[in-house]
């Protein structure tokens, strides 16, 4: 935790030393620009059936929101690749192999810190197994996976701690009840009200203009480019700039063209211990 406050700290810095400092709009508060709430994302179906109805349980889950509305549109991508489309996000699901991870959320933000694109990947070599061919592992990582493409960050990055009920939170027991941690607590498979109050307050302003459907983001400030130095324990994410409670980095950034590439991995719950 400690690291990653310094590692935004340092980033805010290198924001502020290229005159680019938005207060309102600091790492680690992307948001999508537009001029009133709520708002709609569209979601494009790059899925495939065994997806759909767990696309569409997530975008009517998050669009009880009361800042924003989704709707799922013609996916635009090849599902494999899974590049963004400007203005929207694109969902997709592919065996993408067994890399460790479930599911993987980028978004691109240009120099205001405003989203212009998202991308929400599911991880099929993992889902078509048997630990994870299951109703609430495929809730929590489409709901969770989508809410990083709104710019929702996750409540906790604990595998094996209690539930607290929202599908941003690490679990390795979705569903809730027994197993895990505790016999009794709640499904991670949806969002929870914290979520939706923490939506509130990233989406509370407007903006003068939209990302939202544009098709081209602004120019980055030269800082960005230290984004693409630099160690990195998974160099085709970019730098590490978050953990999870097992020490693993998790969120990364890199310098993408004229945008900033923001990437969420969900691993695997994992053989580490949590250690906070
Ligand atoms: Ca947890
Ligand atoms: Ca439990
Ligand atoms: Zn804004
Ligand atoms: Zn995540």
């Amino acid at each position: 935790m400690l690291r990653k406050s310094l590692l935004a700290f340092a980033l805010l810095l290198a924001f502020s030393v290229a005159g680019v400092a938005y207060a309102s709009h600091s790492w680690g508060n992307y948001h999508w620009a537009r001029t009133s709430n709520p708002f709609t994302l569209k979601l494009g179906d790059n899925v495939t059936s065994v997806w759909d109805a767990y696309l569409a349980e997530a975008s009517s889950d998050w669009s009880a929101s009361s800042v924003l509305d989704t709707t799922i549109v013609a996916g635009l991508v090849s599902p494999r690749q899974c590049k963004g489309t400007t203005g929207r996000i694109e969902v997709c699901n592919a065996a993408y192999g067994n890399n460790g991870w479930l599911g993987i959320a980028s978004i691109w933000a240009d120099s205001n810190g405003h989203i212009t694109k998202g991308t929400a990947k599911m991880n099929d070599s993992y889902f078509n197994t048997a630990s994870y061919n299951a109703p609430a592992w495929r809730r929590l990582v489409m709901c969770q996976e989508v809410a990083h493409a709104f710019g929702l960050a996750h409540q906790d990055e604990a595998f094996n701690n209690a539930n607290l009920g929202s599908c941003v939170d690490y679990t390795n027991d979705p569903d809730g009840g027994a197993g895990g941690a505790s016999a009794t607590d709640p499904a991670n498979e949806h969002p929870n009200a914290h979520d939706f109050a923490q939506l509130e307050l990233m989406y509370a302003h407007t903006d003068s203009s939209t990302t939202v459907g544009q098709l081209a983001g602004k120019a980055l400030g030269a800082a960005h480019a230290a984004l693409q130095a630099g160690n990195a324990e998974h160099p085709e994410f970019g730098v590490a700039i978050g953990r999870d409670a097992q020490g693993r980095a998790n969120e990364f950034a890199k310098k993408d063209g004229d945008l900033t590439l923001i990437t969420h991995v969900f691993w695997l719950p994992g053989e580490g211990e949590d250690h906070e």
